[in-house]
């Protein structure tokens, strides 16, 4: 066979690493292993272009970690409870789980195609009970330990996808998903207390050096500890006090009215009569406002005064007690003392509803007054109007305060964190039932565990009203109270998705195991995933609760480790150009033709560079791709064309040049078979053949480097291709053919990882029997790369004027010698006298002339 042909080759390396089994792993203590994944997929029907980037990646390191010796684990499973496959229902009339797992079964076709190194033994879809039931046993163990706890709460609720929402789904006030507007309700809901962790999950961050830095500061923003007080002030006539979460105690002089949560529980009962209805009209109105609005910076700060007073505990003066849309009763103590000079919501507060103000911190060289003010001062400064604290820097101050507010009893240093427990009870269908029941005579009883999994019932309707279609499921819903026998609910909740891709990179250690969530001893030994590589976008939620999970699993003694993912690689996205015609809107590529719509001819307009997506029709299917140029030249192209956490822009010029450098390959190893036939591998070479020799062990260093722990795959390709360029220019191809071999073996075994099948196919046709999976990588020879001569270039007063060549380890006066006779350097020198000669050893030589 002498044409290349993607589509044959593709299928018979494809089907004989099948057969093979050549991707399937076990544990095996003797040999060090790798764990390397990629986020899972959600089935949603087809793979996408960022699909094919992200396995690509991690399919280069996975093959190159295993040709290294490296014991890997590579497997592949299904994200596969949500909200699509509920909606399918709704609209389509389909049962989710065969919507799911048709388009698992296509999927799954087309990654095949794309000849992934996966062992598809370890393959698990999360909607399957054998995987769900698991969860269902950590969770029973989470309720026992108090890390799974129920309470009423606000909640975000999306009324178009009749959810709750966790808040990281709300994007702006507005639903993820589906960007309606997102209200409040109150309601009954499950949540996993990963609060109980947030030191923790804090201090990691700083002990993870392989995550990008950017992930690691969203986290901690996302965790926002503050150090701070808290501080008791008493109620004007009352024996109660309110207590205020601040982190500015500094500032406590200058606290001049309180301003509470609509929701704190002393609103109603500090409200005097005349204030009334007023204050029953302002909580009405907060309730509906969403909960992220209210705190940001231009929300509109509003409040209304409750009749009530409370006392500065350190001036003695009454402070009138408010309540202000801005608080928020879910953060410190759902109170806080206002010092409208120093805070700026406070200060647009006071200034609205006329309250005092007083100056407590001087900045250096200024004087502050409170009728001038234009912005309430948040720098640093001197203490002033604060008794004790008087001339003191406030950082001191604070200090000070906290310590007097201890010793007299009246409050203390406390540390807050913005993070929230996390609510996970959803009301659909397509997700893991929380496996608990309720019984009128016992109470909220858990499913035994001999009892699991509780399995989703297949007798319901989908309307897409009314709630939950497991609450409709009356074969679901009424069961006998574990305990009493008599008739009982079912919990109809079930969990947030996000609960299932908590802990999948786990299970994939031992996914068929059925004496519990893990298997003990091939988690230990898999654990911790080596190489996670997904989209930026799941740098807060998934990370987060990933890490939060593995604590728990930790915590249950259920694994070994405390951190899931050592190295984190956070790709880019894949980009198109978008075009658009007047008359028929966004257009997909193949609807342009020579820049017109190819339904009215109209010439159409070219937009932006986005991300590909269906909404904007500027997307590239990548079946399209691998039927036309085949499944190397798809992986090559989203290698070469950008670094992989760079965004890549798609271009069809790109893809026909890495097409046809995979041919120019192909055909030089044809063309020289030949020659090399019987030949075996130098350990030297002469003369050009030298040099072949110094690119080839060059290029195997610089594809070695580039890969290893950098993912510059980019420029290690590039450095392949410019190898080919030194092989075809190689003009002492028929008198070192030993040589020529070695570096047309060692193009065909770099190009492995990125170009797995045409590579197999040059290997056997090379004469080896062996696939090329099991060569290794290749090593480079340091005495190869040796250079005996070098280069150096010749200035004249600084100006470039010629270039010598000397033997790599020249005498310095043998350069200097070199450089002055050199013809045109001679020209330039000629008339003039010679003043310095200054060396850069190795590159540079400038002659100083007058
Ligand atoms: C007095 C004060 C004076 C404040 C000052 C700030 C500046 P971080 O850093 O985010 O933790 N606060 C406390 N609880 C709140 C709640 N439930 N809703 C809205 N705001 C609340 O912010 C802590 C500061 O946010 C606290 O410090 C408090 O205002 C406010 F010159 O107290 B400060
Ligand atoms: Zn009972």
């Amino acid at each position: 066979q002498e044409r290349y042909n993607a589509a044959t080759i593709e299928e018979k390396w494809q089907n004989r690493w099948d057969a093979d089994e050549t991707f399937k792993v076990t544990e095996d203590p003797a040999r060090e292993k790798f764990y390397l994944l990629e986020m899972f997929p959600y089935p949603s029907g087809r793979i996408h272009m960022g699909h094919v980037r992200n396995y690509s990646i991690g399919d280069v390191v996975a093959r190159f970690k295993r040709l290294q010796g490296f014991n890997v684990l590579h497997p592949m499973g299904w994200d596969a409870f949500g909200m699509p496959a509920e909606n399918a229902a709704i609209n389509h009339g389909i049962h989710p789980a065969k919507w799911t797992f048709e388009n698992i079964a296509s999927m799954k076709i087309q990654l095949k195609k794309m000849g992934l190194s996966y062992d598809w033994d370890r393959e698990l879809a999360t909607c399957d009970p054998a995987y769900y039931r698991w969860e269902q046993l950590v969770f029973l163990r989470m309720l026992e330990k108090g890390l799974a706890y129920k309470k009423s709460s606000s909640v975000n609720w999306c009324p178009s996808c009749q959810t709750v929402l966790a808040n990281e789904q709300v994007e702006d006030g507005c639903c993820w998903r589906c960007d309606s507007e997102v209200v409040a309700k109150e309601l009954e809901q499950w949540f996993f207390r990963i609060t109980n962790y947030a030191q923790e999950l804090l201090d990691e961050t700083y002990n993870l050096p392989g995550w990008p830095e950017p992930v690691l500061i969203m986290q901690r923003n996302w965790i926002g500890r503050s150090i701070g007080c808290e501080i008791d002030f008493p109620i004007d006539g009352r024996e109660q006090s309110i207590r205020v979460f601040t982190t500015r105690q500094d500032t406590l002089f200058g606290a001049t009215f309180m301003s509470l949560a609509p929701e704190h529980p002393l609103a109603l009962e500090l409200t005097t009569a005349d204030q009334r209805p007023l204050v029953e009209a302002f909580i009405a109105k907060v309730k509906k406002q969403d909960k992220l609005k209210r705190t940001s910076d231009d929300q509109e700060k509003e409040g209304v005064f409750t009749g009530s007073y409370c006392l500065n505990p350190v001036t003695g003066s009454k402070m009138p007690i408010f309540l202000a849309n801005f608080v928020l009763m879910e953060y410190g103590t759902g109170a806080v003392m206002a010092v409208p000079t120093h805070d700026q919501r406070d200060f647009e507060f006071a200034r609205k509803y006329r309250l005092p103000q007083v100056v407590v911190i001087q900045p250096e060289g200024e004087t502050l007054d409170p009728e001038t003010m234009e912005a309430a001062w948040t720098g640093p400064g001197i203490m002033v109007n604060s008794a004790e604290s008087n001339g003191l820097a406030n950082e001191e101050a604070k200090e000070k305060i906290a310590e007097s507010l201890t010793q007299r009893g009246i409050g203390q240093k406390t540390v807050n964190y913005r993070l929230r427990d996390w609510g996970v009870s959803r009301q659909r269908y397509w997700g893991t039932p929380i496996p608990v029941i309720y019984c009128d005579h016992c109470g909220m009883v858990p499913v035994p565990e001999k009892d699991l999994p509780v399995v989703l019932p297949t007798d319901v309707a989908f309307t897409g009203e009314g709630g939950s279609p497991l609450a409709q499921s009356e074969a679901f819903v009424k069961t006998p109270c574990p305990v009493c026998g008599k008739v009982a609910r079912r919990e109809t909740d079930t969990f947030d998705t996000f609960v299932e891709s908590s802990w999948y990179f786990a299970r994939y250690a031992c996914p068929k195991h059925d004496g519990g969530p893990l298997d003990a001893n091939a988690v230990n030994y898999w654990l911790p995933v080596d190489q996670y590589i997904g989209g930026v976008e799941h740098a807060v939620m998934h990370l987060l609760y990933a890490r939060f999970f593995t604590k728990v699993l930790r915590d249950l003694g259920l694994m070994k480790v405390g951190e899931p993912f050592t190295n984190l690689l956070t790709q880019g996205m894949v980009c198109m150009e978008t075009r658009s015609c007047p008359e028929h809107g966004w257009l997909y590529p193949e609807e342009v033709v020579d820049g017109r719509c190819s339904r009215c001819q109209a010439e159409t307009v070219l937009g932006r560079n986005e991300k590909m997506s269906k909404s904007k029709k500027n997307v590239i299917d990548p079946d399209h791709l691998i039927t036309r140029y085949g499944a190397d030249t798809a992986r090559l192209f989203s290698l070469f064309a950008a670094p992989p956490e760079k965004d890549l822009e798609w271009n069809e010029q790109g893809v026909e040049g890495c097409f046809r450098f995979i041919g120019r390959v192909w055909r030089l190893i044809y063309e020289n078979l030949g020659l090399i036939q019987g030949v075996d591998l130098p350990t030297t070479a002469e003369g050009p053949a030298r040099d072949l020799r110094r690119v080839t062990h060059r290029t195997i260093k610089k594809v070695t480097e580039d890969i290893d722990g950098r993912f510059h795959f980019n420029t290690a390709i590039a450095a392949v291709m410019e190898l080919v360029n030194a092989i075809s220019a190689f003009e002492g191809k028929a008198e070192a053919p030993a040589v020529l071999r070695e570096a047309l073996e060692t193009t065909v075994r770099l190009l492995t990882p990125f170009v797995p099948h045409v590579a197999e196919e040059l290997w056997s046709c090379l004469g080896h029997g062996e696939g090329i999976e099991s060569q290794g990588w290749p090593k480079w020879d340091e005495n190869a790369l040796i250079e005996d001569e070098i280069s150096i270039v010749v200035q004249v007063n600084g100006k470039v004027r010629g270039k010598v060549t000397v033997p790599a380890d020249a005498a310095e006066d043998t350069i200097r010698q070199a450089a002055l006779s050199e013809a045109n350097v001679a020209r330039f020198i000629a008339e003039l006298t010679v003043r310095k000669v200054i060396l850069v050893p190795g590159r540079l030589v400038n002659i100083v002339v007058s």
